[in-house]
């Protein structure tokens, strides 16, 4: 850390003169603390992304977030609100590709991908105390009492409106923010202080006539440029959602078994994105390409053990498990059949019904006579209307 620079330089913060000193300090305070980009911008309401966000929880683009409210959506676009007198935003963005890749491409058992943000340790306990010291250093620089909220992800606060207008990145039309270092590989945090800093410009960039991502997103959940309908989005399916997958979408999930990259790897300015350089992010070996029928059975203690500092465990064991389902029933390698029938006979019906869809898609005898079994017993209505579904999908084959 710089702190011993930045005492040094203690100004009033007020003098138009040292206006741009003060910025400049604050910048690099925050480049020290390891932040890739930071940039400023006003406490103005979000008023465009505000009423963009009211009409797509109006028109269910939004549904299955019960904790994501109209209430919540008018905060987080009012940085005035969540810090009164509040005078300026500092918005930070961090890369997190990780430099080695070792996605394995060929393999005899069958593996998942997980999302690259959450190949490494939970990106909430690695900014948000990044940001707490940064923030401290803030009266230092200014010299005097400043306040400071702040905000990473979880917070009611939009963190891309706030990262688009500090001129930290644009956004894309996968509505991820894109920024010119790292891609749209960042996450993003922010601070809200009521000292007063001269804003920065919004970046002139934009995606221009591409529409990559558009196009290549399997569940076409990207439903106008800059407009994503979470109720298709991958992502939401493997991290939030904690029910049944609705079948019409299981088979576009891939082998995605937590979150998504596929609108940000098909995004041109990705390419050339420099790797972060936070070494908590550094992928973790066995989660660029885990393999999937040990997940299948994990128990609550390994997996507590294992995803602990991971945001996997957002998605609890039996959120990932029914995620495991899916992509074992999509790769469709037969070494999954006995797997997927110790969890067809598992006492929990939600990943009895996956199983059971999962088995249906691998097909064979085997498969064929578990299911008749498992039906011939099972006690859920939804699994046994499942089960009756995988048994006539394969009879059709
Ligand atoms: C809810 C949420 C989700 C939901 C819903 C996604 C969504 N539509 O926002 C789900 C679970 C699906 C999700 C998925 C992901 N998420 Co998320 N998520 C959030 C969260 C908590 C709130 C986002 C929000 O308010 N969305 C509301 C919708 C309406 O906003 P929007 O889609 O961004 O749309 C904006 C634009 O349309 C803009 N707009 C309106 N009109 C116009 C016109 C023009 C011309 C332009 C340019 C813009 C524009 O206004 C809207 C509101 O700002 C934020 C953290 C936070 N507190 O902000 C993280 C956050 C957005 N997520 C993040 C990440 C990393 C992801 C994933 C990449 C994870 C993954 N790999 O699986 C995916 C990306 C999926 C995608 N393409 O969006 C990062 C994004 C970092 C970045 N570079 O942008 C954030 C910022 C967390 C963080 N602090 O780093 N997420």
């Amino acid at each position: 850390m710089q702190s011993a620079k930045i005492m040094v330089g203690t100004t009033t913060g007020f003098d138009p003169l040292t206006m741009h000193t003060i910025e400049k300090k604050i910048k690099d305070c925050g480049l020290s603390f390891g932040f890739n980009t930071v940039g400023i911008t006003s406490p103005e309401p979000f008023y465009r992304d505000e009423k963009a966000t009211i009409e797509r929880l109006d028109r269910g683009l939004m549904d299955g977030l019960p904790w994501y409210t109209k209430d919540r959506v008018r905060k987080a676009n009012h940085p005035e609100v969540l810090l009164p007198d509040a005078k300026s935003i500092i918005s930070v963005a961090v890369g997190y590709l990780s430099t080695e890749n070792d996605e394995i491409q060929e393999s005899t058992v069958p593996r998942g991908k997980i999302a690259r943000y959450a190949r490494g340790l939970d990106y909430h306990n690695i900014l948000k105390p990044k940001l707490r010291k940064f923030s401290e250093q803030i009266p230092v620089i200014a010299g005097k009492p400043v306040r400071c909220r702040i905000f990473v992800d979880d917070g009611p606060m939009n963190d891309r409106a706030a990262a688009e207008r500090a001129g930290v990145g644009w956004f894309g039309k996968n509505t991820n923010i894109i920024t010119q270092s790292h891609g749209s590989w960042v996450l993003l945090g922010q601070i809200i202080t009521d000292l007063r800093l001269k804003p920065d410009i919004p970046l002139k960039k934009n995606c221009g006539s591409c529409v990559q991502c558009i196009i290549d997103c399997p569940t076409n959940a990207i439903v106008a440029p800059y407009t994503i309908d979470n109720t298709k989005c991958i992502s939401f399916y493997t991290i939030e959602l904690r029910g049944v997958v609705p079948r019409d979408m299981r088979h576009l999930i891939g082998n995605w078994v937590f979150g998504c990259d596929i609108c940000q790897e098909v995004c041109p300015p990705n390419i050339k994105a420099l790797a972060g350089s936070e070494p908590a992010f550094e992928q973790r070996q066995d989660l660029s390409s885990p393999e999937l029928i040990p997940l299948l059975y994990m128990s609550e203690e390994s997996f507590r053990n294992r995803f602990r500092n991971s945001p996997i465990k957002r998605a609890k064991l039996i959120g990932l498990k029914r995620n495991v389902c899916i992509a074992l029933g999509n790769i469709g390698n037969p070494i999954a059949v006995p797997p997927l029938i110790t969890i067809l006979n598992s006492s929990e019906p939600l990943l009895r019904l996956h199983a059971a869809w999962a088995l249906g898609k691998i097909g064979g005898v085997i498969t064929r006579k578990a299911l008749l079994s498992a039906l011939s017993t099972e006690q859920d209505d939804s699994v046994s209307e499942e089960l009756h579904l995988s048994l006539k999908d394969m009879s059709e084959c």
